[in-house]
């Protein structure tokens, strides 16, 4: 296949869900895959990859990986499978797809998420076959639309300052972000600005490796970031830190601003916050006195109720203060809206001709699988195609979510490299092909470079790549359109667009965009006027308030209350989501589930470190050991993510506990806005047990 050289380095594109889309270089002797590094010319990655990525040919030559297609033998969530032929699974899928189709073919859903970022191996083929079925569309919410929605408001798309210039930046706040942990190469950038003499500030509830290491943590309250914000702002104005001319020229609405911050004195945002005044002020005088400034805001602050608006009230610092005059100022949250992405050349929506299929919100998947058909939902979902994604552990719900699957009526399957929970459900399984043996290209959330994916060695067993598995079926259900024979590789091509540019790719493996230092430096936002709008009349429109306000977490801690801990679950630093979980190296090193308690939180309810311990609230039981230790504060407990159900305690992972409430903007997640009480364990356990784990 498409000559893949037997002994070679080649370049390539890390294609984790990671705001530093790293260029990868791969050895390659003898067909196989040797070793996996960081590509030293390509400025961003530096030659540096994560340790996640360092192990990829242990990923790949998994001695669990999927490499034939598999049939269920056993109940739902058994896992028992038999090996079948591609044409009898595909022959088998076709099928049943046109008789569910032939009634409506909304009652087929496709999940998908960015288990690859790749623009062709994700949404290329693949939402080409569901737009020319007719399929639900999927509204692909599970991480960051609260956080883009919020931007596009204020700054009019997912643009921002550029990654290279936080390093001349003199103060950086780090904003939701567990930069060390999962934005590696940014951190490199603050290091280096920290040389220069940056200051540094995190701002988390939980104290993490980069709050450790930064000069100033703010351990806030989860969800009151807007609060937090708005004091900024109170301060600024009373002070008179503001560029009044950078306001005046470049901003819409700034005396209904005005007027809202004045509300929130450093005294009440402290109160909210659970934070000391003088900290508040101090950020304060930092923000509104040092230049250049800027702020990376990540998506973690984004996971609760009020995570639009909270966004949106972080995303009006940079234009009070003029902070975008100069290139080491301003924001960034995400860059993926500087890329010209021909996504309708790639996924065909005109394919869908006069249907117009209703939207499943991928977040409630687990209510959405329990509805019967009515009036206002439709027909009931019968067949889920799951590709990129592992929704029985990351989507919030696990009980409903595990319901819904267990299904015996719905049919499912699932493109994927392992058996994750989610797989376990499938009605036939389909091995996947990873990054190393397909074509691909690449933009980034973090930076704003575009990179090539070629193919270091052929499919492993009989993998195939998602774009192939959906021409195949494409094929086995009469869709004779031109577009279904389309190669991955002139898929790359077309997927930006500029022939000229491709053969910088083909040559280089990445290619800068060409876009100014200092982007909204004299305004130019790309906002309906132009200007930062701290003024949504698009957000009126739809019923919502024009300017950032705080809204309170759905669960709020009450004295007396019976669920009396807010609980965040961030990532674990050698987990990507649910990836990685079976690589045996990273997971000995995460060792176990674990919820981190302040030693105080631990002590009123006799825990001690290393306990087994019950997480609970109304939705779900969760298994995990209770570390105690300062990364906690008090009245918070974090449950690192994302474990994998059958490799966590009790089959449970933190997924038990979440909602399926949504935020105030972009239809989004709360997984960060959820109460619990803890105790220790007093039930019997059944497999993994802690030792199993440890022993796996
Ligand atoms: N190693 C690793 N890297 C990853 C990932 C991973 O799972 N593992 N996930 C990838 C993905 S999918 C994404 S979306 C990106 C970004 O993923 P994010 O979810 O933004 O990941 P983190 O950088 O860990 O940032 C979350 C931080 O926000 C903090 N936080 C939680 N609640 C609040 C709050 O209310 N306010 C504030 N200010 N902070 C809060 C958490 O304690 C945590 O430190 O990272 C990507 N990179
Ligand atoms: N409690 C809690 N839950 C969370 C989060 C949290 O912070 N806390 N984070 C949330 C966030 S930010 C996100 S983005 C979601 C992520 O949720 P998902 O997008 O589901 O991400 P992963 O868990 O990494 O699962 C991706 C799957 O895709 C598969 N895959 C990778 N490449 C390919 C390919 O080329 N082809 C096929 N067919 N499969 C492939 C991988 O093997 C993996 O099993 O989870 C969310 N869930
Ligand atoms: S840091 Fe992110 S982009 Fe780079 S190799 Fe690791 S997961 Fe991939
Ligand atoms: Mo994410």
């Amino acid at each position: 296949m498409n000559n893949i050289p037997t002994t070679a380095v080649v370049r390539g594109a890390c294609p984790h869900d990671c705001p530093d889309t790293c260029a990868l270089l791969t050895t390659v002797e003898n067909g196989r895959a040797v070793k996996v590094q960081g590509n030293p010319n390509h400025a961003q990655t530096d030659g540096v990859l994560c340790t996640k990525v360092l192990r990829y040919t242990e990923r790949t030559y998994h001695p669990e990986r999927l490499l034939q297609p598999l049939r269920r033998v056993g109940p739902k969530g058994a896992g028992q499978f038999e090996p079948v032929s591609w044409d009898e699974a595909l022959d088998a899928i076709a099928e049943r797809l046109k008789v569910i189709a032939a009634h409506d073919p909304q009652a087929v859903l496709p999940y998908s998420y960015a288990g690859t970022m790749g623009l062709v191996q994700s949404e290329s083929v693949a939402a080409r076959f569901f737009h020319k079925l007719g399929a639900s569309l999927l509204d692909r919410t599970i991480c960051a639309s609260a956080g883009a929605e919020a931007l596009t408001q204020t700054l009019g798309n997912k643009v921002g300052t550029k990654v290279e210039f936080f390093a001349e930046s003199k103060l950086i706040l780090i904003w939701g972000s567990n930069s060390i942990g999962s934005n590696l190469h940014f951190w490199r950038l603050a290091q280096a600005a920290k040389r220069d003499g940056a200051k540094l500030v995190c701002i988390d509830p939980r104290r993490t490796e980069t709050a450790e290491k930064c000069h100033e943590h703010i351990a806030l309250r989860p969800g009151t970031d807007a609060a937090l914000a708005l004091a900024l702002m109170h301060e600024l104005i009373v002070n008179d830190w503001l560029d009044q001319d950078y306001i005046d020229r470049y901003t819409l609405g700034w005396a209904g601003l005005r007027e809202r911050a004045m509300q929130w004195t450093p005294e009440r945002a402290a109160e909210v916050c659970g934070v000391p005044v003088a900290q508040i002020k101090q950020l304060a005088r930092d923000w509104g006195t040092t230049q250049p400034a800027a702020i990376r805001l990540n998506y973690g602050m984004q996971r609760v109720r009020g995570g639009g608006n909270a966004v949106r009230a972080v995303a009006c610092l940079p234009a009070l203060t003029g902070a975008w005059r100069q290139r080491g100022g301003g924001l960034l949250l995400s860059s993926s809206g500087h890329f010209p992405v021909r996504r309708a050349a790639l996924q065909r929506p005109d394919l869908l001709g006069q249907q117009r299929p209703r939207t499943i919100n991928m977040t409630t998947i687990g209510d959405s699988l329990l509805q019967p058909a009515s009036p206002e939902f439709g027909p009931q979902i019968q067949a889920l195609l799951v590709y990129n994604s592992n929704p029985v552990a990351i989507a919030p719900e696990s009980g409903k979510v595990v319901q819904g699957f267990s299904r015996e009526d719905l049919f499912t399957v699932v493109l994927e490299h392992f058996q994750t929970d989610t797989a376990d459900y499938a009605d036939f399984i389909l091995p996947a092909t990873t990054q190393l043996e397909h074509w691909d290209i690449h933009t980034s959330y973090g930076h704003t470079d575009v990179l090539l994916n070629r193919p270091a060695i052929a499919p492993v067993g009989e993998a195939r790549t998602n774009t192939d598995i959906f021409r195949a079926l494409a094929q086995r259900m009469g869709f004779t359109d031109p577009c279904f024979a389309e190669s991955d590789e002139s898929l790359c091509r077309s997927a930006l667009g500029d022939e000229k540019d491709f053969e910088v790719l083909l040559a280089n493996g990445f290619a800068s965009l060409p876009l100014p230092d200092a982007p909204f430096a004299q305004g130019g936002f790309p906002t309906p006027s132009g200007r930062c709008e701290f003024f949504s009349q698009r957000l009126v429109d739809q019923g919502l308030d024009g300017w950032p306000d705080h809204l309170p977490n759905y669960e709020l801690a009450r004295p007396g209350g019976h669920y009396p801990l807010a609980m965040i679950s961030p990532p674990a630093r050698n987990f990507l989501n649910s990836s990685f979980v079976n690589v045996k190296s990273l997971r000995d090193i995460e060792a176990e589930p674990i919820l981190e308690m302040h030693p105080q939180d631990a002590a009123c309810r006799g825990i001690v470190d290393g306990d087994v311990v019950k997480v609970f609230n109304d939705r779900g039981i969760y298994h995990c050991k209770a570390r105690l230790n300062q990364r906690a504060r008090l009245g918070v407990v974090n449950g690192l993510g994302v474990w994998w159900r059958k490799l966590g305690l009790n089959g449970t992972n933190v997924n038990e506990l979440t909602s399926q409430n949504l935020t105030d903007l972009g239809r989004a997640p709360v997984f960060y806005d959820c109460l619990v009480e803890v105790a220790v364990n007093d039930s019997q356990l059944t497999a993994p047990t802690l030792k199993e784990i440890q022993h796996a």
